[in-house]
């Protein structure tokens, strides 16, 4: 099976989560050049400016990058047409089926990668010819699908042949360990890059990250079919009360449009959208992108030290914790 950091051209197995209003150019070319795989997210925004900020990277960066394309985005048919001439080392997809993009941006010699929260979603693209999938968990922040990474990642693994990246829930060097334990062969992070240093999200959103703790997120649009992960805040409560009410999907959209914009930009921090992954938690303070990369895959690498010493001898290494055989 390939490798993903061959399929990309990366040094470590490492995609950044591509965060709406957040992931620019600034994030995309520190990840790529901390050896991971670089994200601009097209989220919302149209083809004009998602063509700049990849000229942008590309003058922060030499190494391989991606975008990634928000498939209910009004304006995903055009950014894929730019995509398919401006030619990224990769396109990941988001919240929808990309099935009839899959040939062109290939034919361009585009990497496809979309994010599935189902085996079925995961056949059908791999069947379409994707050369990865994304198996995300309802751990991660943002529009999330039912299954939580734990139960999604080797149920995916098991059932197509292409490589595996899991999402949702990784905070750590445990959480890459535990990725690649249940069957991936890579991970997508976002929440741990939003305190990157060369995160261009606002101050207090950082703040507030590194303040939450691990049940500070909750879900919010489940009535209407798009349910959403983000930090508990005076919008995200009074949006429950109005849903658990009743309110109708136009309603419910009104109320919550413009406002990731209002937070990730604007830094409101009461009425905007806070999105975040459960591990928000484990975020203790600011860092370079590059160090987040070098410290989860060296605890990883550690990790898998040790658990050659648990299997071998039956005892824990460090003695006091449970046995594994
Ligand atoms: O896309 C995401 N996370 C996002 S997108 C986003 S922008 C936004 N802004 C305001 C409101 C809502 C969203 C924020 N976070 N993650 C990838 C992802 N894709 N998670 C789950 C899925 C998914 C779910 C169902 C992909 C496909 C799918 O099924 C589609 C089908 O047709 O079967």
């Amino acid at each position: 099976m390939a490798d993903i950091c061959e399929l990309l051209g990366i040094k470590y197995p490492i995609i950044q989560g591509g965060m709406a209003w957040i992931a620019d150019s600034s994030l995309a070319a520190a990840v790529s050049n901390g050896g991971g795989l670089g994200v601009i997210a097209a989220g919302n925004a149209g083809a004009d400016w998602v063509r700049d900020e990849i000229r942008r990277t590309r003058q922060l960066t030499d190494r391989p990058f991606g975008v990634n394309v928000m498939l209910m985005s009004p304006y995903a048919d055009a950014v894929m047409e730019m995509l398919y001439s401006e030619k990224t080392a990769a396109v990941i997809t988001g919240a929808g089926n990309p099935g009839k993009y899959i040939a062109k941006l290939k034919e361009a010699g585009i990497r496809v990668l979309p994010v599935v929260a189902s085996v079925a979603l995961a056949v059908r693209v791999a069947r379409s010819g994707a050369d990865a999938v994304i198996a995300e968990g309802q751990e991660a922040g943002g529009h999330i699908g039912e299954l939580t990474t734990m139960a999604l990642t080797p149920q995916v693994a098991d059932a197509v042949e292409i490589p595996v990246v899991a999402a949702g829930g990784i905070g750590d060097g445990r959480g890459v360990a535990a990725a690649f334990m249940l069957g991936a062969g890579g991970v997508q992070v976002g929440t741990l890059f939003l305190v990157a240093e060369e995160c261009t999200v606002s101050g207090p959103y950082k703040e507030m990250i590194i303040k939450a703790k691990d049940t500070d997120t909750i879900v919010t649009g489940r009535s209407t079919g798009h349910p959403v992960r983000l930090l508990k805040n005076r919008f995200a409560k009074e949006i429950l009360k109005l849903e658990a009410g009743g309110i109708s999907s136009a309603e419910f959209e009104e109320r919550c449009s413009g406002t990731l914009q209002a937070a990730a930009k604007n830094g409101d921090m009461l009425y905007g959208s806070v999105m975040s992954g459960q591990i928000a938690g484990l975020i203790k303070k600011e860092r370079k992108a590059a160090e987040i990369i070098e410290e989860l895959f060296s605890e990883a690498r550690k990790i898998y030290e040790d658990r050659n010493n648990i299997c071998r001898s039956g005892r824990s290494v460090s003695g006091d914790r449970a046995q594994l055989i």
